[in-house]
Formats: structure tokens, C-alpha cells, sequence
């Protein structure tokens, strides 16, 4: 059943912002060969695993991650070299044996950009071996068959960390939740990505673009995009609402929150938590919005509360920063009602048996989950398979533009067309 991993090998390259990444490679004694690419964030919370980077000024300004690479091939494989690959047990104990080899709290003495790409790139080899789809493994093996096609959040307007404008808010998206199939919400997402460059060229705006795909125009105002986007939306011949397209934001709130004085800095104003909670209920009101990811800095967790008591039975409260994948923190999230939904980031935790675990205790208690990449990313596609394993409904990889961002989308449609799934954020999953 299982085979066992022959070699494993990893080497520099580049990411979408140009930034030195892991390109990890594992070969199974049946000649079964997978690789990963490895995703690096921006905007990360405190409490993720540490990137491995290699400080020399000389090369990459210290971004270089070529430590990173030596530890897979001189320190990670010697150990995991024999050890059977075939089933999601085998990739558990590959997973549980990383930390221990690590043997720190934050994967910082291997690098979680090491880490998290053995253990993707051993999922993977499994998949191969086996001789079935990535997505078709983990749903079969883990989520019992609960395999869906999730809704598209695209983000088609970049802020905060990912852009050179004045928005404060890191991600307005368009999500056709009311498509018939996920590949007529990508069609959608794309002529409404299309309507939008149109209303800004015709706006004498930018069509310049943030790290994401999304366009990046001289706007600070939240509700200036929320209204642009509506437009855009209906120029392109779609609806909003529930049955048609709605909005997701991330605000990405540690990017605007001063902590020593306690509030939230938007387009000038100077928010206090509740008052950052009356911004986001007036949008609500005003805009088909019903996703609002990180609204209040991870270390506000009474601002986070307050959110979650006021809006979270209209909009779904999303954790990225505050829970950063941790089953543990997630936990705590669903015991203190912080949020009502996690963001999912394969290497926010570290490996791909913790993200199984991650969404199984949003799953068990009653949360929304979002699959993601991040905003530094490469063509490697494990998060579509990994959204549809799961069975949440819900993914964001940026806008439809750009190729590490439409190698997700295009991955998903690839499935679409090879299998008959439900498509669809559940209502209970
Ligand atoms: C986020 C992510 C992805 P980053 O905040 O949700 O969009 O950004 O990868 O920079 O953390
Ligand atoms: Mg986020």
C-alpha cells in the first residue's frame, strides 16, 4: 500500500513579490516524484511559525533562504528517508516527527518554510501514489467525503500591506456565493475584474496592481471601494445579494491599529474598538458584505468579542491573525466567542496534518472556514485540493489575474470539469 521516501531535496527560488522561497522535492522508492512550492506572508500574525532567512545582506537584502534548503536535504531527510508515504497516518507521523526534529515551539531551528513544504510535498507523493487527485485523498482518507467546490473570494482591490496607496483595509473581494458552479464564479469574477478596470480607467484612476492581483488606485476611504465594487458588480451584468455576488473584506486591523493608545486609525479618523464595530455595521448596512475577516487586531480580543456579539449573526466573523491556524487558538476562539469562522493557511501552522486538524474544530463547532494562500506565493496549487478535501465552500487566492494566483483558480476548474461535486459555502458541513 504505502511506499517509502527514497529522497527529499530543497532549492531556492523565487516568489511572486521576488523574494527567495523553498522549492521542495520528494521522491518515493517507486520513482513517484512531488514537489511544493512554499507561500510566505506579509501581513502575519505574532503567534505563526518562523520563515527560516538566511540574514546575509549580501544576497536577497538577508531574505535568502538557502539554510532553509540545507536543512531539508542535510538535516530532514536523513531521518524521514524509509519512512512509508501511502496514507494520511504515514503523513501524521511525518508531520508529528518534523516537530520533533525541530523540537522548538515556533519550527524556528528548521524554518517553517522548510517544514511546511516536506509535509505538502509529502502529501502529495501519497496522492500520487496512490493514484488519485490531492483532493480526492484527503476527502476520502480524512473528511469523509464531504468533498465540495468552494466559492471564489477574489480580491480585486489590494490595501494596507500588500499595496502603495492610502487604504488602510488589505483586501475588498467579490464572492459570487449565487453562481450555479464554481466555473461560472470565476467567469464572474473575471467580468467583474474586467467592469472594474473600465470604471477606473474611466475614473482617470490607477490600474496599477497590489501584491494580490487586485487593482491598487489613490482611494483611502473603506466605503469608496465598497461602492465601487457594487458598480462594478452590476456593470459586468451580475446582481448582489445572497443569490448573486456579495463582498468579503479584509481589513487586516493589526495594520492600522496603534496599540499604545488603544485605537484604529481609517482614512484619518481615529476609531476606539466599538467605534471600529459602528464603521463595519454601518457598511454592512449599506453593502452586500458578508465576510469580514481580522476587523480588530489580534491582541484586542475584547474588540473581537464585541464584533462577534454585535455582527456575528449577520456577517461571518473570520479569524486569520488572531487564530493563524492553530487548532489550539481556534479553541480558545470558539470557547470565548471571539470570531464565528478561521482562516486557513497551510503554513500559518506548519504542516498539512495541523491544518486537517485546524478545520475539523472549526468544523465540529458550527464555524465557517476559508481556505487561503498568502500574498507572497508560487504556482503551486495544494490549496484548491485542499479547499475542496475539506469541504468548507470557501477559498481567496487573490484576484482572477496573475499567474500564482490563477494557478488556484485554474486547479479548481480543472476539478470542476473532472468530477460532479456540490459547489457552495454549506450551511453545515
Ligand atoms: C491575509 C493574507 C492573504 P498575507 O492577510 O489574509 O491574503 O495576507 O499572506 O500577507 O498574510
Ligand atoms: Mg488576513
Amino acid at each position: 500500500m504505502s511506499s517509502t521516501i527514497a529522497s527529499l531535496e530543497a532549492r531556492e527560488i523565487l516568489d511572486s513579490r521576488s523574494r527567495p522561497t523553498l522549492e521542495v522535492t520528494l521522491v518515493l522508492d517507486d520513482g513517484t516524484r512531488a514537489a511544493a512550492g512554499v507561500p510566505s506572508g506579509a501581513s502575519t500574525g505574532a503567534q505563526e511559525p518562523v520563515e527560516l532567512r538566511d540574514g546575509d545582506p549580501e544576497r536577497y537584502a538577508g531574505a535568502g533562504v538557502l539554510q532553509a534548503a540545507r536543512n531539508v536535504g542535510d538535516v530532514i531527510a536523513p531521518e524521514l528517508r524509509g519512512r512509508p508515504v501511502g496514507r494520511l497516518s504515514d503523513l501524521a507521523s511525518i508531520d508529528q516527527a518534523l516537530w520533533e526534529l525541530d523540537g522548538t515551539a515556533n519550527l524556528s531551528r528548521l524554518g517553517a518554510n522548510a517544514v511546511v513544504g516536506v509535509s505538502m510535498a509529502a502529501a502529495r507523493a501519497a496522492a500520487a501514489h496512490a493514484g488519485t487527485p490531492l483532493w480526492r485523498f484527503l476527502s476520502e482518507e480524512y473528511q469523509d467525503g464531504r468533498a465540495r467546490m468552494p466559492v471564489p473570494h477574489f480580491n480585486v482591490v489590494n490595501g494596507g500591506a500588500h499595496a502603495s496607496n492610502d487604504l488602510d483595509f488589505q483586501e475588498f473581494m467579490v464572492a459570487p456565493v449565487g453562481a450555479p458552479s464554481y466555473t461560472e464564479a470565476l467567469r464572474a469574477g473575471s467580468e467583474i475584474y474586467g467592469s472594474l478596470r473600465g470604471l477606473l480607467r474611466g475614473a482617470g484612476q490607477s490600474t496599477g496592481l497590489g501584491d494580490e492581483g487586485g487593482f491598487a488606485p489613490a482611494v483611502s476611504k473603506p466605503e469608496q471601494v465598497l461602492a465601487l465594487l457594487v458598480e462594478a458588480i452590476e456593470v459586468a451584468g451580475y446582481h448582489t445579494g445572497p443569490h448573486g455576488v456579495m463582498i468579503a473584506i479584509d481589513p487586516a486591523a493589526n495594520g492600522f491599529h496603534d496599540s499604545k493608545q488603544g485605537i484604529y486609525r481609517v482614512a484619518g479618523a481615529d476609531l476606539d474598538a466599538a467605534a471600529l464595530v459602528d464603521r463595519y455595521a454601518q457598511m454592512v448596512e449599506r453593502f452586500p458584505i458578508w465576510s469580514i475577516e481580522d476587523g480588530h487586531a489580534e491582541t484586542d480580543l475584547s474588540g473581537w468579542s464585541l464584533m462577534t456579539q454585535r455582527l456575528g449573526g449577520r456577517v461571518q466573523v473570520v479569524g486569520d491573525d488572531l487564530l493563524v491556524t492553530n487548532p489550539a487558538r481556534i479553541s480558545m476562539g470558539v470557547r470565548d466567542h471571539w470570531a464565528t469562522a478561521a482562516l486557513i493557511k497551510v503554513n500559518q501552522v506548519g504542516t498539512v496534518t495541523q491544518t486537517l486538524e485546524a478545520l475539523r474544530r472549526c468544523r465540529d463547532a458550527g464555524w465557517g472556514a476559508m481556505i487561503s494562500h498568502r500574498s507572497g506565493e508560487t504556482t503551486d496549487d495544494f490549496i484548491a485540493d485542499l479547499a475542496v478535501a475539506s469541504g468548507c465552500g470557501q477559498i481567496k487566492s487573490g484576484a482572477p489575474a496573475r499567474g500564482e494566483r490563477l494557478a488556484k483558480y485554474n486547479r479548481l476548474l480543472a476539478i470542476d470539469a473532472s468530477a460532479s461535486l456540490p459547489f457552495g459555502i454549506p450551511t453545515d458541513w
